[in-house]
């Protein structure tokens, strides 16, 4: 099958991060995937070997390279992330294609993933396109989310085997990381209101930690309220560069809590199976304050996991942050892990996908 994904980047790394995700995951069925994205900067480092079977376009002000148009180009799926409206030249191709051979093709409206009630009304619901060169056809919204009557998570089929012969010990040498057994904290965040009280806490805390600072956002936090770059206390930093995809999976896995943001790095962090905190994506209106309760509500979170989550948002009135002790943690992690044991009983996003597009063509 022939697979067309659009993408366009807004801001940050979770529009990339996603579709490139999902792009892999169709190919490694065997299919053809081309990414249309509108800013493949961040690919560079998150996919720097690229993925046999998958071609990265560009896609700037809807004009189509011709060489990329044409009959035995024409996509059987249309996937639009987000709902950014493909290039009209390959919507007119799509079109044409279906007039042509009267085959059924699909074209799925890829949706951001939440936890709240209303995706699994939507999941799968038709809408009509009214104008442009695809007027006629229907497209379907797909909604990502963490139960049966959604469209998934995406999870590569090899994952768990990947995880059971991971060795931290050996990949943090690899990365130049002289670890001692300290506890390991990865940050990936935007600018948490509570950045500064929780490298206060750690700093007192009784054992070492060692903060695991990804770049950009969370690194000119962390920076920001520490210049030095030397915390003290009982916590020293590690500053890392942008990894691939895969070595921020490793890098989830070998620490023993996860602050994680956005959209795909709350999936990968749910997959680690370690403790971990959510920096949900801020809204304007709040509305973002609704997503994370629903996500909260779903994961089952014990009380002091839900202050924690709410804290760390920047909920009005949420009580102050308070780092988890040992049994806390643990706790935490028993949470994170029936999450995760739950997830793995059911198929994956993109095999959803085929199936839902199997019915539909
Ligand atoms: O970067 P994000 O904050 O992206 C956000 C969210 O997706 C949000 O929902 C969306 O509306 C907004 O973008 C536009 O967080 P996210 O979704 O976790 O994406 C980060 C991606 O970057 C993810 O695929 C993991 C990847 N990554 C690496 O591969 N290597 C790295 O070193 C780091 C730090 C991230």
């Amino acid at each position: 099958m022939r697979w067309d994904i659009f993408c366009k980047v807004i801001d940050n790394h979770g529009d990339a991060g996603v579709c490139w995700r999902l792009a892999r995951a169709l190919a490694a069925d065997g299919d053809a995937v081309r990414l249309w994205i509108d800013d493949a900067s961040a690919l560079a480092w998150m996919a720097p070997e690229g993925c046999a079977g998958v071609s990265v376009l560009p896609w700037r002000g809807d004009e189509i390279a011709p060489e990329h148009l044409g009959a035995e180009t024409a996509p059987d799926v249309l996937i639009e992330a987000f709902g950014c409206d493909p290039a009209p030249a390959v919507v007119a191709q799509f079109a044409e294609a279906i007039r042509r051979d009267g085959r059924k093709r699909c074209w799925i409206n890829l949706e951001y993933l939440s936890a709240e009630p209303y995706v699994e009304r939507l999941h799968g619901l038709t809408s009509p396109v009214f104008r442009g060169p695809g007027e006629g056809l229907n497209k379907y919204f797909f909604y990502p989310g963490f139960t049966a009557a959604t469209g998934g998570l995406l999870r590569e089929a090899d994952l768990s085997a990947r995880q059971a012969v991971f060795d931290r010990g050996a990949w943090l040498a690899e990365q130049g990381i002289a670890w001692q057994g300290e506890r390991l904290v990865t940050l990936f965040s935007y600018e948490p209101p509570a950045l500064a009280s929780l490298l206060s806490q750690l700093a007192a805390a009784t054992e070492p930690v060692r903060l695991m600072v990804t770049p950009g956002r969370a690194a000119a936090a962390v920076r920001a309220l520490c210049p030095t770059g030397e915390p003290g206390g009982s916590l020293s930093i590690a500053w890392l560069p942008h990894v691939p995809q895969e070595e921020f999976d490793h890098l989830l896995w070998a620490c023993d809590f996860n602050f994680v943001r956005g959209e795909d790095s709350l999936v990968r962090a749910l997959w680690a199976g370690k403790p971990f905190a959510w920096q949900i994506y801020p809204q304007d209106d709040d509305a973002h304050h609704e997503k994370l309760n629903a996500f909260l509500d779903w994961l089952q979170a014990p009380p002091a996991l839900r202050q924690f989550h709410h804290r760390w948002n920047g909920f009005a009135n949420a009580p102050e942050l308070q780092w988890p002790d040992a049994p806390g943690l643990a706790s935490w992690g028993e949470t994170a892990r029936a999450a995760r044991a739950g997830l793995l009983a059911e198929p994956d996003l993109a095999t959803r996908l085929r199936r839902f597009v199997a019915q539909k063509s």
